[in-house]
């Protein structure tokens, strides 16, 4: 890689960025070892800042069709003097006004009475589902390639268009943990020239429930127990299987949520589905099917189980903090937004497979995902609070040229996003807030409601009128008006009943286990023992074997063994179907951009080494992070090389790949007699620090790839990792280890390394 590339340089900033508790930040004033004095508190009022630009809201124009610059710079904290709500400059906001310094306050201290009050106020309800969540701004750039079957504009060719995306947890509360096993949200937001389209999609391409009207329920299963609200974040408990086994519409979501798929290694790393059907006009008024579909440029990688457990109490933030540093040091995510186009034939089946079910999908292999756009996700929010929190997304925002289908999760998703945000947000005026505003003009005749800031002009908010000059006026298809498709409804009598149809429930998931590998089977098996292993009621274990059973026999035959019950045999014929290779994650090889290395070093390590890989790592794109027993720097001078993370500070969860750089642990400052205690006997304490051999058994048992040179066998011996299993990489130079390593990094992990081989 040329020194002109991007990624090299992306890669020293997240490394930069990366700094940790590791000692001098070179430049950062205040910190330990940089060059510039403290930074002191400013005691001179300086000129007003001017308003960050990323202050300001993603809208050109306000609802009162004001450019909304002048606002924005109002409410962004940037003035030099701080006053009160009322703009009233202040003198004094530590002490409270008292009759006397040791007195009772004083109740008329109105600055006191405005800070609290708002200060009481400052949480809304969090979502009552994927109320824990992460997002970006970005662009989203369309190739022109569905002109045929949309007249979408955002669509068109190399148009460009805003947008913002959040990723969620579904279960959780808002302090959750990221990495815990669930679906995730993909929500994006797209500031299209024809007002706002949401894509509000799952990384999972089906849904537990057929009809909406089960949402609470499987809400209700799937939340904490309502008597003592645990477990949190968590499915496995007895109330969630009580439910999923008790309708067996849910096994194929279920089983996609017990594949790696549930644990993603990065928010970065995930697909996104539209999950519905949804319908594509053209301009002519042609009219297709299409399933949505996300890929990400950087491929679909998931954690292990054990690692994501230890990522949830090591780091909490895992996906929040890796989409944050990654766009922060301008190595921009991306993804290309795909279609599957079907017929739209009166049936809306597609080779059998019924296109209104969400809990069907069609397997690419029969229809293939076609590229019509690219996202890149290159901005942080500013402020989480008024992004990530306030956005409000609808599956009803809708653009000319993209229309709904009859599926009826669909339909009553189509309520409810409205209606929810009345409570989150406060009322009906929330399109308002800056992260919802429209880019295209707004002219709405809604008027008045909780919180409206705008402020309306003209006299007659009604159609038609004569006293505004009869405007506004409606438009037609021709002129960039939404016009519903006039889709034929068939003839039917009023009835709560679902189609025949959606009674199978057992040869999607069955397609889905038949197109793993082994060890990705291993994973699903072992994910089926754990959640089930926590229940307590035998009765729903035995229910949701029975519902495994009908997906496939082995499946069941070995999570049976796990819970120590009988299998039982299947009741309904197993399906005859062909297995999908692309829904399994294993066997391709992907771009390691962004990967993080950790190089573990001693404090007598190999200095030498460690520049030079670190150097290499940088190189080829990745992030390399320095560990050694303690903060600061290793070495002096223009050759010092920073520490990142210290044998404290560093867990395996957190690198990618690992290096061994000299013989970590000998002879270290912080190997104390504490440390030694707890050594086990059989290992030689002065081998090895333990928090090292720690690092070690942990990545080797995690599948990653680890390389060393010199002493490095020591420590790997030391660690019990055996030298010669695959991944391992033992060589006489560290580049020569790193060029194994980028290899390995680009199939994610060593798969081979699993009990079941691939
Ligand atoms: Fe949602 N869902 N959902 N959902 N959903 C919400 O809307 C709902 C479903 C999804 O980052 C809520 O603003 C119903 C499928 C995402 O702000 C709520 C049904 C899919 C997000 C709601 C579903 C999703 C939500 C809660 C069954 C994938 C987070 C807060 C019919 C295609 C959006 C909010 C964000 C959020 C209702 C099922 C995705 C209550 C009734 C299927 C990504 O309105």
């Amino acid at each position: 890689m040329s020194e002109a590339n991007p990624l090299k340089r992306v890669a020293h900033k997240v490394a930069d960025s990366l700094q940790g508790d590791g000692g001098p930040a070179e430049g950062i004033p205040g910190k330990p070892g940089a060059e510039s004095p403290p930074v002191a508190e400013p005691t001179e009022p300086r000129e007003p800042l001017p308003p960050k630009p990323d202050q300001s809201g993603p809208e050109t124009v306000s609802p009162t069709g004001q450019p909304t610059g002048a606002d924005q710079a109002r409410m962004a904290q940037s003035g030099a003097y701080l006053t009160t709500a009322q703009g009233t400059r202040l003198h004094d906001t530590d002490h409270s006004l008292k009759a006397g310094p040791r007195g009772p306050v004083l109740l008329q201290d109105h600055h006191l009475r405005e800070k609290v009050m708002h200060f009481d106020h400052e949480r809304i309800p969090e979502r009552v589902v994927h109320a824990r969540g992460a997002a970006a701004h970005g662009i989203f750039q369309g190739y022109g390639t569905a002109a045929s079957v949309t007249k979408a504009a955002f669509l068109a060719k190399d148009v460009e268009t805003p947008v913002f995306v959040r990723f969620s947890t579904v279960l959780g509360s808002r302090g959750s943990a990221d990495t815990v096993r669930d679906t995730r949200g993909f929500a994006t937001k797209f500031y299209t020239s024809e007002g706002v389209f949401d894509l509000v999609g799952n990384n999972i391409p089906v849904f537990f429930i057929q009809d909406a009207i089960k949402f609470p329920d499987v809400i209700h299963a799937g939340k904490p127990h309502p008597d003592r609200e645990i477990p949190q974040a968590q499915s496995a408990h007895d109330t969630f299987w009580d439910f999923v086994s008790l309708h067996t519409e849910a096994a194929h979501h279920t089983l996609w949520n017990m594949s790696d798929r549930g644990i993603p290694r990065s928010y970065r790393m995930m697909e996104g589905f539209g999950v519905h059907t949804f319908r594509l006009v053209n301009a002519e008024g042609g009219t297709t099917l299409v399933k949505f579909h996300w890929k990400p440029k950087l491929g679909v990688h998931s954690q292990v189980w054990e690692e994501a457990q230890i990522t949830s109490g090591v780091d909490p933030d895992f996906h929040r903090r890796d989409l944050a540093d990654a766009i922060e040091a301008g190595a921009y995510p991306q993804w290309e937004l795909g279609i599957q186009t079907f017929p739209d034939t009166p049936e809306q089946t597609f080779e059998g497979i019924d296109l209104l079910d969400p809990t069907n999908i069609v397997p690419e292999e029969l229809a293939p995902v076609q590229p019509v756009g690219l996202l890149t996700l290159n901005r942080n929010p500013s402020n989480f609070f008024a992004e990530t929190e306030q956005v409000a997304f609808h599956v009803g925002h809708l653009v000319p040229g993209i229309d709904i289908t009859d599926d009826p999760l669909l339909a009553g998703r189509l309520f409810s996003y409205l209606d929810t945000q009345i409570t989150r947000l406060g009322g009906p005026n929330f399109p308002q807030l800056p992260i919802n505003r429209s880019h295209a003009p707004v002219n709405d005749m809604q008027r008045d409601g909780m919180h409206q800031t705008a402020v309306h002009r003209g006299a007659a908010p009604y159609r038609p009128n004569s006293l505004d000059g009869g405007c506004p006026f409606t438009a037609g298809a021709d002129m960039g008006a939404y016009v519903e498709t006039p889709v034929r409804v068939p003839e039917s009598t009023k009835v709560r009943e679902a189609p025949e149809s959606f009674a199978d429930h057992f040869s999607q998931p069955r397609r889905f286990w038949l197109s793993m590998t082994p060890v990705e089977r291993e994973h699903i098996i072992g994910a089926y023992v754990f959640e089930l292993g926590k229940c307590y009621e035998q009765a729903i274990k035995e229910r949701q074997l029975q519902v495994l059973a009908n997906i496939d026999p082995e499946l069941c035959e070995q999570v049976a063994q796990g819970l120590g019950l009988p299998a039982p045999a299947p009741t309904v014929p197993l399906a005859e179907v062909e297995p999908s290779p692309a829904l399994s994650q294993v066997g391709r090889t992907w771009p390691v951009d962004g990967r993080i290395v950790g190089i573990v070093t001693g404090a007598d390590g190999d200095l030498e080494s460690v520049r030079a890989v670190r150097e290499a790592v940088l190189n080829a794109g990745m992030v390399p992070l320095v560990v050694a027993p303690a903060g600061g720097t290793l070495g002096s001078g223009d050759g010092g090389v920073t520490v990142q993370r210290t044998y404290v500070t560093a867990r395996s969860v957190e690198f990618d790949a690992l290096l061994l750089a000299g013989i970590p642990g000998v002879g270290s400052d912080a190997y104390t007699a504490r440390d030694a205690k707890s050594t086990p006997s059989s290992v030689e304490p002065t081998t090895c620090d333990p928090r090292v051999r720690l690092l070690l058994t942990e990545a080797f048992r995690h599948g990653k790839a680890i390389g060393a040179w010199a002493g490095g066998k020591v420590a790997l011996e030391a660690a019990g990792v055996p030298v010669d299993a695959p991944g391992v990489v033992l060589t006489d130079s560290p580049t020569a280890a790193l060029d194994e390593i980028v290899r390995l990094l680009g199939k994610h992990r060593v798969w081979e390394r699993f009990a079941t081989p691939v």
